[in-house]
């Protein structure tokens, strides 16, 4: 992804105090690329692959669903993988200044396959139609009550051998497992240059508002909706990405 305006993630690098709760605002959306990349290990190999499996699974006149596509990563990757198919990506996201840039970064990048951007809640959007959904790091934000019907309606927008990627921070069990994968975690984004009151910072933040499950419990909402076919392709430390296909 061609980033227009690439700046360094320092959010949370000076005392705050009381920290906030994180919220996807303009100050975020300057620095995504950079936080997303230092703070998640394995975001671009999940992203480039979502493209490959873009390339396996759409169908020729269907929609691609990218469900919270912040910057466009995932929808870029899809796009770029199933030209001349004559399918729809529908690219949602709720923080409108997310989906402002996004229109920027999509157009520099010459974005071919016919993209709708959609402003609002994932929870409430129609899904029809679809080959591909796409859930890269968004199902963590969405209200633990909701997610269940979210994912049904998933399942019921899916056309027979659509695929689902659900990409996650997870939690464990028991908490010992837990704090030896978060530690990982943590060693990866000191790794990556963030000291560590940002990372105690970014963590305070960001509690109740990312709300990671198990392993478990993923695998077990899918096969209640009805897939059943679900597994993790894609592992590092205490994120993960699952594939689910409809037959
Ligand atoms: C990527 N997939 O680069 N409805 C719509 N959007 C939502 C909702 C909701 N209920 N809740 C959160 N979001 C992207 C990265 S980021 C992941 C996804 C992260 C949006 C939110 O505004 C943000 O843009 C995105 O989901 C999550 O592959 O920041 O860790």
């Amino acid at each position: 992804m061609k980033d227009l305006d690439p700046k360094r993630d320092n959010l949370f690098a000076n005392p705050l105090g009381a920290v906030p709760g994180f919220v996807f605002d303009q100050a975020v959306v300057d620095v995504f690329p950079d936080m997303i990349s230092r703070s998640v290990p394995g975001y671009e190999t999940i992203v480039a692959h979502t493209g490959e499996l873009a390339a396996r699974f759409v169908q020729p006149s269907t929609n691609c669903y990218d469900l919270g596509c912040s910057l466009g990563a995932s929808t870029l990757a899809i796009s770029q993988n199933i030209e001349g198919r004559d399918a729809t990506i529908v690219a949602v996201d709720n923080a409108s200044a997310m989906l402002e840039k996004c229109q920027i970064i999509l157009d520099a990048n010459s974005a071919t396959t016919e993209t709708q951007l959609v402003n609002g809640d994932i929870c409430d959007i129609d899904i029809t139609n679809a080959s591909l959904v796409v859930m890269n790091f968004t199902l963590q934000f969405v209200p633990l009550e909701k997610r269940p019907a979210l994912l049904e309606k998933i399942y019921q927008g899916l056309n027979p051998g659509g695929c689902l990627i659900i990409s996650e921070k997870l939690s464990f069990e028991p908490e010992s497992l837990n704090t030896l994968l978060s530690d990982l975690h943590h060693g990866f984004k000191r790794a990556q240059g963030y000291s560590d009151l940002e990372i105690s910072q970014k963590r305070d933040s960001i509690e109740n508002v990312l709300v990671p499950e198990t392993l478990d419990t993923h695998i077990q909402r899918l096969r209640a909706c009805g897939f059943q076919s679900a597994s993790p392709w894609f592992q590092c430390f205490n994120f993960c990405s699952l594939v689910a296909i409809k037959y």
